[in-house]
C-alpha cells in the first residue's frame, strides 16, 4: 500500500507564537566592560571571582535541593508490553479499536494489569493508567491472544531506577501469577496469562517535540509497499512518530525488503526500528538503522507480526525510505522445513534461513552431515556474520562439534570433524539479527585432506603455485612460511618473502616492516625532500623553499603564501602559491584571492551520509557523477564522469571508430545520467544526445598515453539527487600511494564476462607508480595513474572505461583521481587498473569546456 496514495497526507504543525514571540534584547553599553589598568584591576578580578565561586555554590546547592530533597519532582514513565492471553480466540475485529470485541478484551487486559501491578509496592503506588494498543493472534500457532499494552506510571525522580527493576521482574513473577490471577477477579473477568513482558520505552520515542504521531496497521497477505511520507518527492517531515504495524496470515512470517533507506547520518536525530512485535518493545528490537545503510535491508519476523517505527528531529533534508512487504509461502508446521535437517553425500552446502536476507529471530536450525565411513568432514564458511564478535557467544551463534562461532569471520573460515559426521547448530535469539552464512561441506581423507594441493594449518586447500608467492592466501600466512625466498624476492625479518620492488614503498608490505627500514639517507630530525636532499625537519612548513623543489612546503596543515611555487604547491588565481595540501573546495579559504573555493558545487553526494571484477552493487544515488554512454543497439559500451550540467569527461579510446562502429562521431552516443540499473529508467534518469566530443590530440592508439575526451551534451542537464558533477582536482593535488579510492561502473563482472546490470562499485587503493612500472613491463607513463588490489581480484573491466576513480579528500568532496583507461586483463595478481592521471589534464579540460 501506498500510505500516501491512500490519502494520509502529512500537516506539519506551525508554531503561531513563533513569530510574535521573537524579541531583540538590546545590546548594553560596552563601556562598563572595558578593562582598567594597574591594580585596580586586580581588586576587580578578586571580587568577580568570589562572586563566580558564591553563584557556582548556589546553583549546586539548589541542583541537590531540586533532585534529592523535594518531594514534588515527579517524572511519568511510560513502559510498552505484551501479554500473551491463553483461552482466547483471536478475531478479525480484535484489529479495530472501536469493535466491542476490542474494547471488551481491551478493559480486561486493563484490569489484570492493575491487578498485577497491585501486588508489587513500587508499581501499585506510582501506577497512573494502561491503555491497550492492538491485539494480535498468539504466538504459539494455536488458540491465544497476545495484548500490546502501554502502562503510565508517576514516580519520584530518585526513584526511576527502582520502577524499573520493578517493571522488569514481572516477566519472571508472571507465570505463576497467572494462575493465582484469576482468584482477584471475577472468574468471568479473569484472563488466563500465560506471560507478560514490559520493557521502558526508547526514549527518543517519547520527545515531547514529537507533535505528529500516527499509527498504519497493514495486512501483508497481498505484497505491497509502504514509504515515509513524501517520499520520493519530498524528504519526510520533522518531528514525526509513526508506525507501520503489519501482519500475516497465522503461521506465516512478514517480510519486509528495504528498496531505498536514506536518512539523516546521527541516530539521535532520525532513525528507523523494526520489532519483532507489534510493540516497540526493546527485548525484540530486529534492527536500528539511520544513514544511508550499507547491509542487507531485508528482514522476517520470527511470528506473523512486525512492527516498523519512524522517528524524526527538527527539519532536514532526507528523501526517506521505500519498503516492499509480503509474507512467506506457510510451512507445515513452522521451523523445521525452512532450515536444518540431514546432509548425505561427500559435497554439498547449506545456509542460515533466507540468506543472504537477514535471518529471523529465535530461529534453531540443525544440519546433521554424514560422509563415507572412514571419511572426515570439512566445512568451509565462506560469508559469516553474525552479530557481534566475543568469546561466549550468547546470543546469536553457529554451535559446530560443541564449539560455539559468532561475530563476524573472514571469508573461508574452516571447521574439520574427527569423524565421518559433523553436526552443526544456528540458533538465533529474540533481538538484533545480521546476514547469517553461507557454507560449503566435503569429505576428505584423513591422511590426505589437500589431494594435489596444499593445505594451509586453518586446514584450508589452495593450490600449490599460490605457496611463497609473496601473499598470504590461507588467511593465517601458513603459504608463506618457512619460504627460500626467489632471485626477485628480498626476505623479511619474519621469514616472507616478498618481492625487491615492494622496498621503501611506504607500505608495509612484509607485515614486520622491514621492508621499509632502511630507506631513507637522511638522519633522525632530518626532513627528507622529494629530490633526496635532507633539510633539518624545523624549515619545513615554515614558508621558505628549503628543498629547492618546494616539497618541504607542500603538506602543511597552514596555509601560509610562499614566496616560491613549486611543483608541489598549490596556485591561487592571484599567481600566489600556498603551503597546503590539497586546498581546493576543503570549504576553507586559503588563497587570499578565495579561488580555493571557487566552483566547489561538486563532489558532494546528495544525502551526506557518506564493470567491476570483485565489487558490489552501489545505492541509487550513491555515484551521482557516474554516466553510462550508449551506442545505439550496442547498449551501454563506456563510463563517463559528469564535470557540469553540460559536459562530461571520458576515456579517448571509447571515441575511437572501430570498423564499423563510428564511435568518434557524436551522433552515435547517448548519455544516461542519474541511471542506477541499466535496465531500468526513473524520475531521476535523465538521457541526453551528444552535441560535440572532444577526444585528446595527442590520444596514443598504441600506448594509451593521453586516454581522455570530453562530452558536450545537447542540452543542459537539471542536476538533482542523482546527477551531480565530481570534482577535478588541480595539476598539484596530491593522491599518495596507498590511499582509498572507489572505481564504479557496469561492465564486465569477470574478464571476458558480461555487463552488470546494477551499476556496481569497488574499493581499490591508488599504486606507487615505481612499483606499479615494474609491474606493467615500464608500459606506464607519467601521465598514467595505477590503482588496484595487488593480490587480485577487483578491478576495472570492460565496459568500465571512461568512469571514474573516485577519492574522497579529507574535507569530504569527491575528487576524480583518474579515468578508467587499461590495464593487463582484469583483476589479475601484481597487474593494477591503468587510469588517466586527472591532474595532469586540469589545464586541457578548462581550455575545452570552460570547466
Ligand atoms: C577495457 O577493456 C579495460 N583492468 C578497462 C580496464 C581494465 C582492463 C580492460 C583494467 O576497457
Amino acid at each position: 500500500m501506498d500510505l500516501l496514495d491512500s490519502g494520509q497526507k502529512f500537516s506539519p504543525r506551525q508554531d503561531p507564537e513563533w513569530e510574535s514571540a521573537l524579541q531583540f534584547i538590546p545590546a548594553t553599553d560596552s563601556k562598563p566592560l572595558e578593562k582598567k589598568p594597574g591594580c585596580r584591576k586586580k581588586l576587580w578580578t578578586g571580587v568577580g571571582l568570589l562572586l563566580a565561586a558564591a553563584a557556582v555554590s548556589l546553583l549546586t546547592g539548589l541542583l541537590v535541593w531540586h533532585y534529592h530533597l523535594r518531594s514534588d519532582v515527579r517524572v511519568k514513565k511510560v513502559y510498552i508490553g505484551a501479554m500473551g492471553i491463553r483461552d482466547e480466540r483471536f478475531l478479525q475485529s480484535h484489529e479495530d479499536p472501536n469493535s466491542l470485541e476490542f474494547k471488551h478484551l481491551a478493559s480486561l487486559v486493563r484490569r489484570q494489569l492493575k491487578l498485577i501491578y497491585s501486588k508489587n509496592s513500587v508499581l501499585a503506588k506510582s501506577f497512573i493508567d494502561s491503555s491497550v494498543q492492538t491485539f494480535s493472534e498468539g504466538d504459539g500457532g494455536d488458540d491465544g491472544v497476545v495484548a500490546y499494552y502501554q502502562s503510565e506510571f508517576d514516580v519520584h525522580i530518585s526513584r526511576q531506577d527502582s520502577l524499573d527493576q520493578a517493571i522488569e521482574s514481572l516477566a519472571a513473577a508472571e507465570g505463576q501469577q497467572g494462575r493465582q490471577g484469576r482468584l482477584m477477579l471475577k472468574p468471568s473477568d479473569a484472563l488466563s496469562v500465560n506471560s507478560v513482558i514490559s520493557r521502558a520505552i526508547d526514549p527518543r520515542m517519547t520527545r515531547t517535540s514529537l507533535f505528529e504521531r500516527q499509527s498504519f496497521n497493514i495486512h501483508v497477505r497481498e505484497a505491497g509497499h509502504i514509504q515515509s511520507p513524501g517520499f520520493p518527492d519530498s524528504s519526510y517531515p520533522p518531528n514525526v512518530y509513526l508506525q507501520w504495524r503489519l501482519r500475516a496470515d497465522p503461521g506465516r512470517r512478514v517480510r519486509l525488503d528495504f528498496h531505498t533507506l536514506i536518512l539523516e547520518d546521527d541516530c539521535q536525530q532520525d532513525f528507523i526500528k523494526i520489532y519483532d512485535s507489534l510493540a516497540p518493545i526493546e527485548d525484540q528490537v530486529l534492527t536500528e538503522q539511520c544513514g544511508y545503510p550499507h547491509d542487507s535491508l531485508s528482514f522476517l519476523s520470527s511470528g506473523n507480526v512486525m512492527l516498523l517505527t519512524l522517528v524524526t528531529s527538527e527539519d532536514k533534508n532526507f528523501p526517506g525510505f521505500r519498503a516492499n512487504y509480503s509474507q512467506t509461502v506457510p510451512t507445515q508446521q513452522r521451523m523445521p522445513e525452512e532450515c536444518g535437517g540431514m546432509l548425505s553425500g561427500d559435497k554439498g552446502s547449506f545456509s542460515s534461513p533466507f540468506f543472504p536476507s537477514n535471518y529471523p529471530p529465535k530461529i534453531t536450525c540443525v544440519w546433521k552431515i554424514q560422509v563415507s565411513v572412514q571419511k572426515f568432514v570439512k566445512v568451509q564458511f565462506n560469508k559469516f556474520f553474525l552479530g557481534n564478535n566475543s568469546n561466549e557467544c550468547p546470543n546469536d551463534y553457529v554451535d559446530v562439534n560443541g564449539r560455539r562461532l559468532c561475530g563476524s569471520k573472514p571469508e573461508s573460515t574452516v571447521v574439520t570433524s574427527q569423524s565421518n559426521t559433523m553436526t552443526i547448530r544456528f540458533n538465533s535469539d529474540s533481538s538484533y539479527v545480521d546476514q547469517g552464512f553461507t557454507a560449503e561441506y566435503e569429505a576428505f581423507v584423513p591422511t590426505n585432506p589437500c589431494p594435489g594441493r596444499f593445505q594451509c594449518t586453518n586446514n584450508l586447500c589452495i593450490n600449490n603455485t599460490l605457496q611463497c608467492d609473496g601473499w598470504d592466501d590461507c588467511g593465517d600466512g601458513s603459504d608463506e612460511d618457512k619460504c627460500t625466498c626467489k632471485e626477485s624476492q628480498m626476505k623479511c625479518k619474519n621469514g616472507r618473502c616478498k618481492a625487491k620492488f615492494w622496498k621503501c614503498n611506504n607500505f608495509d608490505d612484509c607485515g614486520d616492516n622491514t621492508d621499509e627500514e632502511d630507506c631513507v639517507a637522511c638522519k633522525a630530525g632530518e626532513f627528507s625532500c622529494r629530490n633526496q636532499r635532507c633539510i633539518p625537519e624545523k624549515l619545513k612548513c615554515d614558508g621558505k623553499n628549503d628543498c629547492s623543489d618546494g616539497s618541504d612546503e607542500s603538506k602543511c596543515e597552514k596555509s601560509l603564501v610562499l614566496q616560491q611555487c613549486s611543483e608541489f604547491t598549490f596556485r591561487c588565481r592571484d599567481g600566489r602559491c600556498i603551503s597546503k595540501q590539497n586546498p581546493e573546495c576543503d570549504d576553507e579559504q586559503d588563497c587570499g584571492d578565495g579561488s580555493d573555493e571557487e566552483d566547489c558545487q561538486c563532489g558532494t553526494r546528495p544525502y551526506r551520509s557518506s564493470r567491476i571484477v570483485g565489487g558490489q552493487a552501489s545505492r541509487e544515488g550513491e555515484w551521482p557523477w557516474q554516466v553510462s554512454l550508449q551506442a545505439g543497439s550496442a547498449g551501454h559500451v563506456c563510463g563517463a564522469s559528469v564535470l557540469s550540467k553540460r559536459w562530461l569527461v571520458t576515456a579517448a579510446h571509447c571515441v575511437q571508430d572501430n570498423g564499423p562502429n563510428k564511435y568518434s562521431q557524436a551522433d552515435q552516443w547517448e548519455a544516461l545520467l542519474g541511471l542506477h540499473a541499466q535496465t531500468q529508467t526513473n524520475e531521476w534518469t535523465v538521457k541526453r544526445k551528444v552535441r560535440r566530443i572532444i577526444a585528446h590530440r595527442d590520444y596514443d592508439r598504441a600506448t594509451f598515453n593521453n586516454d581522455i575526451a570530453l562530452m558536450e551534451l545537447e542540452a543542459n542537464v537539471t542536476l538533482n539527487q542523482n546527477i551531480w558533477p565530481i570534482c577535478l582536482p588541480s595539476p598539484t593535488h596530491d593522491f599518495p600511494a596507498g590511499q582509498e579510492a572507489w572505481i564504479t561502473g557496469w561492465g564486465a563482472t569477470k574478464e571476458g564476462g558480461w555487463n552488470a546490470v546494477i551499476l556496481q562499485k569497488a574499493e581499490v587503493r591508488i599504486i606507487n607508480s615505481t612499483v606499479c612500472k615494474s609491474l606493467m613491463d615500464d608500459e606506464v607513463t607519467d601521465l598514467m595513474l595505477c590503482a588496484g588490489v595487488l593480490r587480485g581480484g577487483v578491478d576495472a573491466c570492460q565496459g568500465d572505461s571512461g568512469g571514474p576513480l573516485s577519492v574522497t579528500s579529507s574535507g569530504g568532496r569527491v575528487f576524480l583521481a583518474g579515468v578508467v583507461s587499461w590495464g593487463d586483463g582484469c583483476a589479475r595478481r601484481n597487474k593494477p587498473g591503468i587510469y588517466t592521471r586527472a591532474t595532469e589534464y586540469r589545464k586541457w579540460i578548462k581550455e575545452h569546456s570552460g570547466v
